[in-house]
């Protein structure tokens, strides 16, 4: 982490109005515009802000990927993949409502979900997927950048946990043979607002999964089996609007459905 001498990074600070912002649904500034922070400093006020959410009685459920996708690395002009923490607090079951006024600016975006099983040792690969792997889900996420403007450097949205607000999972399947191009549709009120494919999800979501484990490795977290991996979104985020029925529907696996209150 960089630590300036003159302004040290209070970290518990940081991590505290990041919290609030998501709190009272009021962006905040970027933590860069005022403090000096690497990578490493952005995931020392995330460990602090997923801190808050455990001290407030949240467990910890689940990992996220983020930009693991051009069309989601495109739309925030950030090109690094990062991961995120999910917490029990975070769950929307499927076809749940959210209340698009408790968030601050909420996008949706279509995901594919494991259910992991028994994971490799820190360090290794996964390599048999099906073993490390209960089931895939279609899933949706709901994003909600604490910053105005959903406008963030890589440290700044690695510090907010990459963006994490809400996510709804559909049924659970068995892993299928292929998991690498599988067409994905977001859905809104009907109409298709977003296609893609599995395949935009780093080559294959399986590749995500072997990211993820080294990445949380790198900063000392070890999944659990029953935990809930997010292995990106494949296409662009859309606004969430009040009022509107949102689906996210992935080839072979299904649907996962949300509706805005
Ligand atoms: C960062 C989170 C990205 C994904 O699936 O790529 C993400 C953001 O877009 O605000 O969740
Ligand atoms: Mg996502």
């Amino acid at each position: 982490m960089t630590v300036d001498q003159a302004t040290p990074v209070d970290v518990a600070a940081l991590a505290a109005r990041l919290d609030a912002a998501a709190r009272d649904a009021a962006a905040t500034r970027q933590l860069t515009d005022e403090v000096t922070l690497d990578v490493d400093g952005g995931y020392a006020v995330q460990t602090a802000l997923l801190g808050r959410r455990l001290a407030r009685g949240e467990r910890l459920v689940g990992l996220k990927m983020g930009l693991t996708s051009r069309a989601k690395m495109a739309q925030v002009g950030v090109d690094e993949v990062i991961w995120g923490r999910l917490t029990d607090g975070m769950r929307v079951p499927d076809g749940g409502t959210v209340d698009p006024a408790t968030f601050i600016h909420p996008r949706v975006e279509p995901e594919v979900a494991f259910l992991l099983d028994r994971l490799p040792e820190p360090g290794e690969p996964v390599g048999d997927f099906t073993d490390a792997v209960r089931a895939v889900a279609p899933a949706i996420e709901l994003i909600d950048s604490r910053y105005a403007n959903f406008r963030f450097s890589l440290p700044d949205v690695v510090a907010d946990n990459a963006s994490a607000a809400a996510y709804a999972i559909g049924p659970w399947s068995p892993v299928p043979d292929g998991l690498d191009n599988l067409g994905v549709l977001l859905e809104v009120d009907g109409r298709i607002a977003q296609v893609g494919s599995t395949a935009a999800i780093l080559g294959d979501p399986r590749r995500a999964l072997d990211e993820g484990l080294r990445l949380a490795d790198r900063y000392g977290v070890r999944p659990a089996g029953g935990w809930v991996f997010l292995a990106g979104a494949a296409t662009a985020a859309v606004p969430l609007k009040p009022g509107s029925h949102v689906r996210a529907v992935v080839e072979k696996l299904g649907t996962a459905t949300l509706r805005a209150a």
